[in-house]
Parts: structure tokens; C-alpha cells; sequence
């Protein structure tokens, strides 16, 4: 899953495709270099940043979806938390929702269901506001299975069935470094749910945190941690540099089948 940030403030790509060219440009390099999806976000949701207005989010996000879907069948999610962005971007020909708030905002659960799309469930512990308060867990993991329990059930009671959900641990969202690490060690724990596993870690501050913020670094930690999260069980990897990840996975799977790939 290559990330596509239409946001003017997004951080890890200094807002260059804020544009709607340069934005369906790089979705379809993306796709050139092997993305599955492309996930189209116009919200920032990085730690303190500022909440977006729904005309705001719907002008940067939905004419990008309608111009993916003109020049290609990369499956196409959106990221967001906003039902009427999740209305409008599925009629703009949008597969997947894609909402680090599980549906939770009113209406985000109904709108969801009508949509027919598949929906990723994403943990997060508090707000983008206040997520990195000191954070803390009596069992982390334990906790976040405790929040998929709930939010599949939400889910199937709205009429979303389970075939129709992917769950994401959140890493970053409302977790230490020390979570974050836990998050990736023990992320076969949630294949006890029975559904893909996406997880995002590219480029995070965990990672800036440990290697600095230069961008050969930057790449080569997230492609790193990308890596241990697919041996671990992730059938979905969230990243900024397909081409690399891409590059990465190829190699583990040739050493994990035994033959050239
Ligand atoms: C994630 C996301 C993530 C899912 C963002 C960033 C912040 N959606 N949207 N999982 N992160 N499902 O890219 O750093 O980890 S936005």
C-alpha cells in the first residue's frame, strides 16, 4: 500500500503533492513500482496536527480518487475518518476505507456499510491532539485485542460482515517506542482474529527517533521494520518508498520459498 498525502502539512513529504497533478502523478509511479493499493489520505492525522475541514478534505481527496481510477485498477483506499468523504470517494470509484478511527465518528458505521468496501480498523489510543501524552498500557496487546473485538462486533451489527475487514495495531497512534516495538515482535498475536493484517510504520518518528531524520536512513528503517512486520504476519504494508519495500519483500520471499521469484 503506497501512501499518497494530500495534505499541505504532511510530513513526510513537505506537502509536494498537495497538487492534484502531481498527486495522481506519483499514485501512478507508485503503481508502476508494484503498489497493490494506493491510499489516498487528506488528513493529516500526525501527532498535534490540525483537524480539516470536510469541503477541504472532499476538494483534495476526492478529484485525486476520480483521476486514479481514470488511469488505472490500482485498488484505490482513502484515509479517512469522515463519512461523507467515505460516500463521496466510493462513488469517485474507491475500494477500501481506510479509518485510524474504526468508524468511529457518527454516521462513519452506517455510511461504511451502505458502501459495499472493504473497511481497515486501525487502533489508536486518544487523538491525534493527545495520542503522545504518555501513553500507557497494563498489556498492550491484550488491549488492542480488546479494541478489534469490540469494533468487529460494531461492525457485523452495522452489517459489515468480518470478510469485508482488515485490522491495523496503529503503530504510532497513541504508543511509545517501546509499544511500537512490542507491536511489530508480537504482531502474529492478532492472526488469532483471522483477517489480514495491515500495519504502517514508514517513516515514523520511532524510527527518526533511532536513526535521525535523513532521508537514505529514514528509508532504509522503514523498509527494515516493513520487513520484520511482514515475517511477522502482515499481509499489508503502509509505506512511502514502494520501490524499495518492494525490492525487500522480493528478496525474503526468494530465502523464505527456496527459489528465484
Ligand atoms: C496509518 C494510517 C497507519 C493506517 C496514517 C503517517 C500517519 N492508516 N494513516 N495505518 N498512518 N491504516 O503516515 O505517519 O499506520 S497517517
Amino acid at each position: 500500500m503506497g501512501v499518497l498525502n494530500v495534505t499541505p502539512d504532511s510530513f513526510s513529504d513537505g506537502g509536494h503533492y498537495f497538487e492534484a497533478d502531481a498527486a495522481v502523478e506519483r499514485a501512478l509511479t507508485m503503481v508502476d513500482e508494484k503498489a497493490d493499493i494506493v491510499d489516498v489520505g487528506g488528513e493529516s492525522t500526525r501527532p498535534g496536527a490540525m483537524s480539516v475541514s470536510q469541503n477541504s478534505e472532499l476538494d483534495r481527496v476526492i478529484p485525486v480518487i476520480e483521476r486514479i481510477r481514470e488511469n488505472s485498477d490500482v485498488c484505490v483506499s482513502v484515509d479517512t475518518s469522515n463519512p461523507e468523504v467515505m460516500r463521496q470517494a466510493a462513488l469517485a470509484g474507491c475500494d477500501i476505507i481506510n479509518d485510524v478511527r474504526s468508524l468511529a465518528k457518527e454516521g462513519a458505521l452506517e455510511t461504511a456499510a451502505a458502501s459495499g468496501l472493504t473497511v481497515c480498523l486501525m487502533h489508536m489510543k486518544g487523538e491525534p491532539s493527545n495520542m503522545q501524552d504518555n501513553p500507557t498500557y497494563g498489556n498492550l496487546i491484550d488491549e488492542i485485542c480488546d479494541f478489534f473485538r469490540e469494533r468487529i462486533s460494531a461492525c457485523c451489527a452495522a452489517g459489515i460482515e468480518s470478510n469485508r475487514l482488515v485490522i491495523d495495531p496503529g503503530f504510532g497512534f497513541g504508543k511509545t517506542m517501546l509499544h511500537n516495538f512490542e507491536l511489530i515482535n508480537r504482531l502474529g498475536q492478532f492472526k488469532s482474529f483471522g483477517l489480514p493484517i495491515l500495519i504502517g510504520v514508514s517513516r515514523k518518528s520511532t524510527i527518526k527517533k533511532i536513526l535521525g531524520d535523513f532521508e537514505k536512513t529514514l528509508k532504509v528503517g522503514s523498509v527494515t521494520a516493513a520487513l520484520i512486520a511482514s515475517l511477522n504476519g502482515a499481509k499489508v504494508l503502509r509505506v512511502h518508498d514502494v520501490k524499495e519495500t518492494v525490492a525487500s519483500l522480493r528478496i525474503a520471499q526468494c530465502i523464505v520459498r527456496e527459489k528465484l521469484i
